[in-house]
C-alpha cells in the first residue's frame, strides 16, 4: 500500500514540517479488512524514499492518490502495471475523475471503501476481480480496528491521528464533499463505544481528530466527550463557527481535552459565504466563537481562503488585520482552487474561467481559474503576503496580547513561533527520521496553559 507524495514533500533541500505530521489513515484503515496471514507494507512517500525500481513485485498494490500527488500516483501504477501487478486506486481525487484514474489501474474505487473494499478482496482472491466499484453503503459498523502497527511511529509529529466520523452535516459548494459521498449517506459516525475503544488503542497523550467536523453530530459528540472525560487525553479537532457558539458544547470537549480546534471561517466578505453555500456561517458572529475559544482554554487554527468572487485587492490586509486583532494563534490561507467535480468547479468551468488542469498546481498556493475582483497575480502576491505578515513577530505579539490571561499569551507565543518560526529546526528533525521526539514539546504546550482550568 502506498500513499504517494507531491514534489514539496520529498525535495532533498527543505521540508516542510506538515508533510510528517499524520500517517496514511485511510490506507491502515483498509489494511484492517486484511487476513490476519496476508503480508503487508504500507509505505508513505512524504516521509521516506521510495525507490520504486527495487521493490518487490507484490501480488496487489493499492495507492491512494490525493490531486496533488496524482502525477506521481499515476506513475507508479503505470510502473508496477508494466511488471504485471494488479493495481487499485481510490479515494477523493479517484471519485473526483474516475476515467483518469481507470486508465492507470486495474481497478478503482469511488467513494469510501468500507463496503466496497472487503468485496473487492474476496473477489480479488476467487480470482475475479471488478473494474471498478462504487461506494453506496455507508457504515462504520463492524469496522475492523484500524492497523497501526503498520504505521512508522517515529516518522510522524501526531502519529495518533484518528477519525470517528466520515463526512460532514454541511454543503459549502468548493469542498470535495458531496462528490465524494454521491450515491449514499454524506454524514455518518462511529457507534460510540468503537470510538471509544479505538480512542483507548492510542497510547500516549495526544490526538488529532481528522474528521470533518467532529461536532456536527451533537448526539454523537457529547456521548464521546462523555466518555473521554477523566482520561487525560489532550486533543485537537476541526469544528465550524456555529458548533463553537452552540451551548454547553464546547465545555463538554474542553473537559474531555479539546485544546485547539480548527476553524473554517473562509472569508471576512460575507457575501461570499452564500454564494459557495457556507450556510452554518452566515449571520454568525466570528469573534463571538474566537472569543469563546479562547475563555474555554482553546487555541484558534482559523482557515481562510482568498480570491472568491467577492474579494477584492484588499482581502488579504483585513483578514489579517482580523484575525491579529482576535488573538487567533495559527492561521492557514489558500487560494481558492475549483477540485473537479465540486459544484466551484462546474461552475468555473461553464463560465470559461479554469485556466489549465495541472493537478500538480491544485496545491491552494497557485491560482487555477481566473479571478474576478483582481488579477491572477495579486491573488498570489497577496496569498504570500497574508502568511508572511500573519507570522511576523510584530503580529504574533500583537496577537497574543489579544488573549484573556498570563498563560494564554505565552500559549500563544510558544505555539504560533514554534509553527511558523522554526520551520528550519523542523527540516532537521524531519531528516534525524525521530520528528515524534518532538511530541511532548507538543502535548507540554497543550497541557500547560490549556483547559478551562486554568481559569479557576
Ligand atoms: C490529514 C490531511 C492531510 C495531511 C496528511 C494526509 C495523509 N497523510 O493522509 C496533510 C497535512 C499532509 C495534507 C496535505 C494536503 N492536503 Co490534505 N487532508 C487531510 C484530511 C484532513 C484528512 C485525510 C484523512 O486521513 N482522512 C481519513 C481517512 C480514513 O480517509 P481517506 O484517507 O480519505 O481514506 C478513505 C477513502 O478515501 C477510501 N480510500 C482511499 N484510498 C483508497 C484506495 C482504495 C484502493 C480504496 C478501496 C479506498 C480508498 O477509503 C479510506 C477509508 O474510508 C483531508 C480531509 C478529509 N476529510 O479527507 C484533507 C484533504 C485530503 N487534503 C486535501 C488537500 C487539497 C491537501 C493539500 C494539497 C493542501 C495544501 N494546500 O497543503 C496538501 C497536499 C496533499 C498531498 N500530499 O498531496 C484535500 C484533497 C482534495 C483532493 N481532491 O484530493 C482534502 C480532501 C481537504 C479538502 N477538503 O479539500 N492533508
Ligand atoms: S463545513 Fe467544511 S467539511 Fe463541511 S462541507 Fe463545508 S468545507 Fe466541507
Amino acid at each position: 500500500m502506498i500513499l504517494p507524495a507531491l514534489t514539496e514533500a520529498t525535495s532533498p533541500l527543505f521540508r516542510p514540517i506538515k508533510y510528517s505530521l499524520f500517517p496514511p489513515l485511510g490506507l491502515a484503515t483498509l489494511a484492517g479488512y486484511l487476513d490476519p496471514d496476508d503480508e503487508v507494507t504500507l509505505l508513505d512517500e512524504h516521509v521516506e524514499r521510495v525507490d520504486i525500481e527495487s521493490l518487490d513485485s507484490p501480488d496487489l498494490l493499492v495507492v491512494q492518490p490525493y490531486i496533488t500527488s496524482a502525477r506521481r500516483s499515476y506513475e507508479i501504477a503505470d510502473h508496477f502495471r508494466a511488471r504485471g501487478v494488479h493495481v487499485a486506486m481510490g479515494g477523493l481525487h479517484v471519485t473526483s475523475l474516475p476515467d483518469e484514474a481507470a486508465a492507470h489501474a486495474d481497478t478503482i474505487f469511488t467513494g469510501p471503501g468500507e463496503d466496497t473494499w472487503p468485496l473487492f478482496l474476496k473477489e480479488f482472491r476467487d480470482g475475479a476481480p471488478g473494474r471498478r466499484y462504487d461506494s453506496t453503503l455507508r457504515t462504520l459498523a463492524g469496522m475492523p480496528p484500524v492497523r497501526r502497527d503498520l504505521i512508522k511511529r517515529n516518522l510522524y509529529l501526531v502519529p495518533n491521528s484518528i477519525v470517528v466520523s466520515r463526512g460532514c452535516p454541511h454543503h459549502c459548494d468548493f469542498c470535495y464533499k458531496d462528490a465524494f459521498f454521491e450515491g449514499g449517506k454524506s454524514f455518518y459516525t462511529q457507534a460510540v463505544d468503537d470510538a471509544l475503544a479505538e480512542i483507548d488503542r492510542l497510547p500516549g497523550r495526544h490526538l488529532y481528530f481528522l474528521d470533518d467536523h467532529l461536532l456536527g453530530n451533537r448526539r454523537f459528540a457529547e456521548a464521546l466527550f462523555d466518555g473521554m472525560a477523566g482520561t487525560g487525553r489532550l486533543w485537537q479537532a476541526a469544528g465550524t463557527v456555529k458548533s463553537v457558539l452552540q451551548p454547553d458544547l464546547l465545555e463538554r470537549a474542553v473537559d474531555a481535552g479539546l485544546r485547539s480546534l480548527f476553524v473554517g471561517f473562509e472569508t471576512v466578505n460575507s457575501a461570499n459565504l452564500a454564494e459557495r453555500r457556507k450556510d452554518q456561517n452566515i449571520g454568525k458572529d466570528y469573534a463571538a466563537a474566537v472569543r469563546r475559544l479562547h475563555d474555554a482554554g482553546v487555541m484558534v487554527n482559523a482557515s481562510f481562503v482568498f480570491g472568491l468572487d467577492h474579494d477584492g485587492p484588499d482581502v488579504f490586509d483585513r483578514t489579517v488585520e482580523w484575525a491579529v486583532e482576535q488573538g487567533i494563534e495559527t492561521a492557514t490561507f489558500h487560494i481558492m482552487t475549483p477540485y473537479p467535480s465540486t459544484g466551484l468547479w462546474k461552475q468555473m468551468e461553464a463560465e470559461g474561467r479554469i485556466v489549465h488542469r495541472d493537478w500538480d498546481l491544485y496545491d491552494t498556493r497557485h491560482v487555477v481559474h481566473r479571478p474576478k475582483g483582481m488579477t491572477a497575480r495579486q491573488l498570489e502576491d497577496g496569498y504570500w503576503r497574508a502568511y508572511r505578515d500573519f507570522y511576523r513577530w510584530s503580529n504574533i505579539w500583537r496577537g497574543s496580547a489579544a488573549q484573556p490571561g498570563t498563560h494564554e499569551r505565552l500559549r500563544h507565543l510558544a505555539y504560533a513561533g514554534g509553527w511558523k518560526k522554526f520551520e528550519p529546526a523542523w527540516d532537521a528533525l524531519i531528516r534525524s527520521r525521530n520528528v515524534v521526539r518532538a511530541m511532548p514539546a507538543l502535548e507540554r504546550t497543550l497541557a500547560a496553559f490549556g483547559g478551562r482550568q486554568a481559569h479557576g
